[in-house]
């Protein structure tokens, strides 16, 4: 065993994962606890918390500062897709954040989950000339050469929920810790088959930066002691769309017979294989992954999925406006130590690899699921 596995098995059997809060500006907190089959223990981080090195989170001791500054900025959102209601409902954030600042806020984007699409709409953008672009990327590499014609063009560019590549970005602000949500996802879906049986995982785009980085930690994760008898069969891509999803779950149900698990690091992949279990009778196969709570509730509360977890995405959009005002207004160039003001949220400062970190999970079950809206 290398010291370095050794350090990610020596950990603690329950894991808890502390949500930020500020579910409709009440700041409250979600605690939940994700044991795991990993053997070993004492290495309390699990590896699934953001370490500074990794990322910035909300400065300790900040305290959220009221909007209305007038430093407002044009900015154009283009998400994975305008289809996606991760993205459509979440924009409410970046509103409110443009509310409070006397911004202004539009979103564009391709119906599905590709790279092509959006390369066409930074296009299109760039040419409108906002202050700002915030992007959630279907391929790190396809947007970089349209986004660095925009940056050469004066327009402060920001990656948000899925990166660019780093050349193509100002800052990048990241939804929570890559490797406590790999590790997390593993975690849950093999202690719900009891530590043993085939696993598959439901993706995005096989190009989506955020789910790839996502999936190398949950590879990783099973490489440890504990997990010997868990056996990950297959990588199936849903590409965002409802209905490739609900496809590719039946054709894993098809394809392995014995399956017991299936984990879906995206919020539609998610919703899509729950609806195909309970369409299939299949609730005996176990379900995990990334969901908005207003998708899963009836899940949750068939039974067809015990626990799946997510960040707040309203917030995502609420910082991300913040961060490309702080650019704009040359509060920030986005390098690493760079501290911004986020409205509500506090203060937060740039991380290595010019990345910020809204904060870590939530995770939802039969007890909290009800007490969400997003
Ligand atoms: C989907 C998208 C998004 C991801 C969430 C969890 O909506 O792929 O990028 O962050 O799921």
């Amino acid at each position: 065993m290398t010291s370095r596995s050794f350090g990610f098995i020596a950990r603690l059997l329950l894991m808890t994962l502390v949500a930020l809060g500020a579910i409709g500006g009440g700041g409250q907190r979600a605690v939940a606890q994700a044991a795991d089959c990993a053997t070993g223990g004492g290495d309390a981080t699990s590896g699934g918390e953001a370490t500074p090195s990794e990322a910035a989170t909300p400065d300790s001791g900040a305290s959220p500062v009221a909007g209305g500054g007038g430093d407002g900025i044009d900015i154009a959102f283009i998400p994975k897709s305008v289809s996606n209601p991760y993205f459509v409902s979440s924009l409410a954030g970046a509103e409110e954040a443009a509310g409070e600042t006397g911004g202004t806020v539009r979103q564009v984007g391709p119906d599905d989950a590709n790279a092509a699409g959006q390369v066409q709409f930074i296009q299109t953008v760039t040419q409108e000339g906002p202050q700002a672009i915030a992007v959630s990327a279907n391929d790190p590499n396809a947007l970089a050469p349209s986004l660095q014609e925009a940056r050469s063009q004066g327009i402060k560019v920001v990656s948000f929920d899925s990166d660019v590549a780093p050349e193509a970005r100002d800052v990048f602000i990241n939804t929570a810790d890559s490797e406590g949500i790999g590790r997390t996802q593993i975690q849950i879906i093999a202690r719900q088959i009891g530590c043993e049986g085939e696993i598959a995982v439901l993706s995005a785009a096989s190009t989506a930066t955020n789910q790839n980085a996502w999936i190398e930690f949950m590879k990783d994760e099973l490489t440890r002691p504990g997990y010997e008898n868990v056996t990950l069969v297959e990588v199936v891509y849903g590409e965002d769309s409802s209905q490739i999803s609900y496809d590719k779950t039946i054709e894993l149900l098809t394809a392995y017979p014995d399956l017991k698990g299936i984990v879906s690091p995206t919020t539609v992949g998610i919703a899509a294989a729950a609806q195909a279990l309970e369409a299939e009778g299949r609730t005996d196969v176990a379900l995990t992954g990334l969901g908005l709570p207003n998708d899963m509730r009836a899940y949750v509360e068939s039974g067809t999925v015990k626990e799946f977890a997510l960040w707040n995405p309203v917030d995502l959009y609420y910082l991300t406006y913040y961060a490309a005002a702080a650019l704009v207004n040359g509060e920030m160039t986005g390098a690493p130590g760079d501290t911004f003001s986020a409205g509500r949220l506090g203060s937060y400062t740039v991380g290595e690899g010019g990345v910020v970190l809204l904060g870590p999970p939530f995770i939802f079950d039969a007890n909290n699921v009800a007490d969400f809206d997003f």
